[in-house]
């Protein structure tokens, strides 16, 4: 069936506008139009390939969803072997790395050894090395590096991945790229997928990953790439194989690193060209210090020679370079003993058994207990009490047990096991079938329960009691002076000040906040009651649609669906919230002692169009020292501003407080609109919002 011209120029023209997108946002990191823009063509793409198979092809941004299983993957020999590399534990064998360069290179060499190396400085990424060739411009063949000489053939996986281009940017008759190029990198799992996708296998009681490693490992084995185009897969560039000869590459790595980004496909940002192995130490120190707050995995910086006719001269010795080292980090996964496991009851009851280990330094940093999450990972890990246990500690991810060492099993292990009654306050401990929590039925009858909720009432993001801290918390419910919400504004001075550690000063400012924090708004209110799965959005959503408290408390489910983000169980848990008599009681009390804030009628979607902010979209960074960020936040929403947490090319505003930093950085490099915070209060003032 022939297909009809405008139907195909309109598809080159889709594919053309989608490959543009998908590059912006996940090579340059800076996409220009909303998601719901690229699916509402990619649909339409969708729509006109079903309706004309023949014009389907094999590079079309639709193709990335995967295909049908294999029954195995076959086998890739490497043109050029993928090399390892090479380690340094510490800075003296970091040195000691470039005095071997240099001696190598003085040997029978013309060079001018008095000058500084220079060397390209890179991220170390924690995942699997892989191979994409591309010929014609064209993804033809993707393979892990196996042994460096063999390795598997995993194309329609690393076809599912979003960053990976199935075909380069440029062309073949302009020569932009090479007849034949062979990429390598890794392929990894970012911080913030790898938790996402452990979170989802929790609550499904799937499969959950050691580490983003493993996690990564897992999801490129897969004979069903289906499955593979479901996890958050990515790939980061860092050298090339094989490339056509006829084809003149740069003289440096880093200027080939260069070409790769202009190719299409994603390089390391923090990557770095500097002179001399003390630059290297630096650049060492700096990113190890940078190492928790990036957004995926490292375990070292790759330093490589850059001047690729020193990386020839230098060559080989057995499957490593002579001319890269790889400075490791101190490691993030340890073995200690299991000593016991105690059982912490949270906010809403929920108990959460503990490790407490044989206290072992990870990453720099002294860890003796580690989460277990719940009691199906205790039973997915096997783990019992005398077991060896490796432990995991990322970032500031909470150190977690991964894996136990079963080959190391005493005999005198004893099985974790789920008490009948709170370890608390003794009521009854309850696990539905259809959840993997076994939670306290205690409720606010149980200290743990109630300390908890008082210390999320308190808390930034609700009631926002400065001074009232967890610790403090934890004094006063003790000490039998608070054991409700509305008990704290009941507080007298001198029940304060005779707490441990309260000067008269501090219980005098903690009543003045007390008194402060009694004007708040619906949103912050409805966050601070603590009404499960409901978080500071969707406390802000059930705000601004219903406007009054009293409409909440009487909505019925349809209703409350009705508000955006609130699905079937969000809704469940309100309802039961305001069916429960006691909770009525203490809205009721908390309004009796001068809890209160402002309703109004819900602003209509044309009205939320007049506003002098609205369309706009702001980010927030730094320090904002006259106001807090949800101050500023709630300011910029009430103007009609949406927030969002990181810089792209849709942001119009960046409102930068003191000690803003990469996102400052970025803004300015693309050109968007800064305010810094009196600027900010000045704006504010222009559209008569009175500012404190
Ligand atoms: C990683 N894993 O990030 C190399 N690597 O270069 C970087 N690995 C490498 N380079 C040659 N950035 C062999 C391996």
């Amino acid at each position: 069936m022939t297909i009809p011209a405008d139907v195909l120029t309109r598809i080159q023209q889709l594919r053309e506008q989608l490959n543009a997108y998908s590059h912006q946002y996940y090579v340059l990191d800076a996409p220009t139009v909303p998601d719901a823009e690229y699916d509402r063509l990619f649909r339409e793409l969708q729509s006109l390939e079903a309706e004309h198979p023949d014009a389907i092809s094999n590079d079309s941004p639709t193709q990335k969803v995967g295909a049908e299983p294999l029954a195995s993957f076959s086998q890739v020999t490497h043109e050029r072997s993928m090399l390892s590399l090479d380690n340094a534990m510490n800075q003296n064998e970091l040195i000691d790395f470039e005095r071997k360069v240099r001696a190598r290179l003085k040997t029978g060499s013309d060079l001018d050894l008095s000058q500084t190396l220079e060397y390209a400085c890179e991220p170390k990424l924690d995942g699997l090395a892989v191979s994409l060739l591309y010929e014609n411009g064209q993804l033809t063949q993707a393979a892990t590096r196996g042994d460096g000489t063999t390795g598997e053939n995993i194309t329609l996986n690393v076809r599912t991945i979003k960053n990976v281009p199935l075909s380069l940017r440029g062309s073949l008759a302009n020569s932009d790229y090479p007849e034949r190029i062979e990429v390598r990198g890794e392929i990894y799992i970012p911080k913030a997928g790898f938790e996402k996708l452990n979170q989802a296998a929790r609550a499904n009681g799937a499969k959950v990953f050691a580490n983003p490693r493993n996690a990564a490992a897992g999801s490129l084995r897969q004979l069903d790439s289906r499955i593979t185009a479901q996890r958050p897969l990515e790939f980061c560039a860092y050298s090339i194989g094989v490339v056509s000869d006829e084809f003149e590459l740069p003289k440096t790595h880093s200027e080939i690193l260069n070409c790769i980004k202009h190719w299409g496909l994603k390089i390391n940002s923090d990557m770095a060209v500097v002179q001399g192995i003390d630059a290297c130490v630096a650049y060492f120190t700096q990113m190890g210090e940078k190492r928790d707050a990036l957004d995926y995995d490292i375990d070292g910086i790759v330093f490589k020679i850059n001047d690729l006719g020193l990386q020839e001269r230098l060559g080989f010795v057995a499957r490593a370079p002579r001319w890269a080292i790889a400075a490791k980090f101190p490691a993030q996964e340890e073995i200690t003993t299991l000593e016991g496991v105690d059982f912490q009851v949270g906010r809403t009851g929920a108990l959460t058994p503990v490790a407490r280990l044989k206290a072992v330094h990870v990453a720099g940093v002294m860890v003796s207990n580690a989460t277990l999450h719940n009691m199906d990972e205790v039973a997915r890990l096997g783990v019992k009490i005398g077991d060896e246990v490796i432990i995991r500690r990322a970032g500031d991810v909470i150190p977690q047990v991964v894996a136990v060492v079963l080959d190391r099993r005493p005999n005198t292990v004893r099985d974790i096991v789920l008490p009948q009654t709170c370890p608390v306050c003794g009521s009854n401990v309850e696990r539905i079938e259809t959840e993997a929590v076994a939670r306290c039925s205690g409720g606010l009858y149980c200290g743990a329960q109630r300390k908890e909720a008082i210390k999320h009432f308190a808390s930034r993001k609700a009631l926002d009691i400065d001074g009232l801290g967890n610790k403090l918390v934890e004094q006063l419910v003790d000490a039998g002076l608070i054991n409700s919400f509305d008990d704290l504004f009941h507080l007298q001075l001198d029940e304060v000040a005779s707490l441990e550690r309260m000067a008269k000063k501090s219980a005098q400012n903690l009543l003045n906040s007390l008194e402060k924090a009694k004007n708040t708004t619906l949103g912050r209110f409805l966050y601070a009651l603590g009404i499960r799965e409901v978080g500071v959005t969707t406390a802000q959503n059930l705000a601004d649609h219903f406007g009054f408290l009293e409409r909440i408390e009487q909505a019925d489910e349809a209703s409350l669906l009705a508000v955006p983000d609130i699905g079937e169980i969000v809704a469940k848990h309100i309802l039961a919230f305001f069916n429960e008599e006691h909770n009525k009681i203490i809205i009721e009390q908390l309004r009796k002692v001068g809890v209160n804030w402002q309703e109004s009628e819900p602003v209509s979607a044309d009205q939320q169009a007049d506003l002098p902010l609205a369309g706009k979209v702001f980010v927030i960074t730094g320090t904002l020292s006259e106001m807090g960020r949800d101050d500023a936040k709630q300011h910029l929403q009430a103007l009609g501003a949406k927030v969002t947490g990181s810089v792209s090319a849709k942001t119009d505003c960046l409102l930068a407080g003191e000690k803003a930093g990469s996102k400052l950085t970025k803004a300015q490099s693309l050109g968007i609109d800064i305010l810094d915070e009196a600027g900010f209060i000045e704006m504010l003032k222009q559209y008569l919002v009175e500012v404190l």
